[in-house]
């Protein structure tokens, strides 16, 4: 079914097209039973679907250290945030259904590698600090890329967007408070911060996408409200926003040309290593083979319970037919 819905990505220009590009201009919301071109229906189910398995798989790195918080409290607040990244992945999964593709063929996309998650969630978590450094600085990468996407053109991503970013600033901030702590213990605590901030800056920089001049599909999701803004406007509001912040705690951000530009009023910075972005896309970061088998296993393991499911579904359908 997904084959065939989104085969035609050619531009259209015909006289629906153009009343569609009228309505997004206008700025009005785009239901799932309104006509789209089919180029449209593609790009939100590829970038939602991203999205929801960047969600799942994102659950990976952090629920690691669910048994090994240090204290209950701690425990416990892991714990609802890996929950409320599984919830925000069933928004995504169920928004992106609208447009007609199943939860089903998605996650067999993920699985197969036709479809791609948040290349982040392809490093690992070390120690205690990378939880906070994953809310701080993950967390709040992702809510600078979807607070704009509160504003998308295809209501039911938007709709999901403004819960999910009220979720995402909880987070971000329990990520930022196991930093104050840490960075403000002994000297041990303030070192594995440190270590955490060296190791997750640079990925955290590659989550918005490659630089504009290689982003593939910008101009065209912008031009639909798919996106807001591009790749490298948002890694420039993410930097100026988040050095104070490492400033504040007293570490020190690992970029030695980090500089503040007075001119452009916005810090200079070095990009990230982009061969290694596209490499971690490739298959090959350091646990992109860890995160696909456990969802790979996930999947199989609940075999028995879609089975079981359907045939239960099918069985009151048959009986529903035979007391007509
Ligand atoms: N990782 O043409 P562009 C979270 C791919 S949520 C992997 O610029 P686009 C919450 C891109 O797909 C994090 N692939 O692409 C949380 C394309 O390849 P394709 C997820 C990437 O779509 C926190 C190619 O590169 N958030 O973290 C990445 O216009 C803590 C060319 O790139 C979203 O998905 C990447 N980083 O812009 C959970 C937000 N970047 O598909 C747990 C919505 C690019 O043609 C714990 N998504 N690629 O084969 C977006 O805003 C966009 O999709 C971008 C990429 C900005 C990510």
């Amino acid at each position: 079914m997904y084959a065939q819905m989104v085969k035609s990505e050619a531009a259209d220009d015909s006289a629906e097209a153009k009343a569609f590009q009228a309505r997004i201009d206008a700025g009005e919301k785009i239901e799932p039973k309104d006509w789209m071109p089919a180029g449209y229906r593609k790009t939100l189910i590829r970038q939602m679907g991203q999205h929801a398995h960047s969600e799942i798989v994102g659950q990976l790195p952090e629920g690691n250290w669910i048994t090994r918080a240090p204290t209950l409290e701690r425990k416990a607040i892991l714990l609802a945030k890996v929950q409320d990244e599984a919830g925000h992945g069933l928004y995504l999964y169920c928004a992106a259904e609208t447009l007609g593709v199943s939860r089903d063929e998605l996650t067999e996309m993920l699985l197969d590698g036709r479809m791609k998650y948040s290349s982040i969630f392809n490093y690992p978590t070390l120690t205690w600090a990378d939880m906070g450094a994953v809310g701080w600085l993950v967390d709040g990468a992702a809510i600078m890329n979807q607070v704009p996407l509160q504003r998308t053109s295809f209501g039911p991503y938007s709709r999901a967007m403004i819960r999910i970013c009220k979720e995402e600033s909880f987070h971000q901030r329990q990520g930022y408070d196991i930093m104050m702590k840490m960075a403000a213990g002994t000297e041990a605590q303030k070192k594995m911060a440190q270590d955490a901030l060296n190791r997750l800056w640079f990925p955290s920089l590659m989550m918005f996408g490659p630089s504009d001049k290689d982003s593939v599909h910008s101009t065209q999701s912008m031009a639909w409200k798919i996106k807001m803004n591009t790749n490298d406007e948002l890694r420039q509001k993410f930097v100026d926003q988040t050095v104070p912040q490492a400033e504040y705690l007293g570490l020190t951000v690992p970029d030695k040309d980090l500089k503040w530009n007075d001119e452009k009023g916005g810090y200079d910075f070095t990009e990230p290593d982009w061969d290694e972005f596209f490499d971690v896309l490739k298959g090959n970061g350091p646990c992109n083979t860890e995160r696909l088998a456990a969802r790979n296993k996930a999947w199989d393991d609940g075999k028995w319970v879609r089975d079981g499911l359907l045939a239960h579904a099918e069985k009151r359908s048959i009986r529903k037919v035979a007391a007509q």
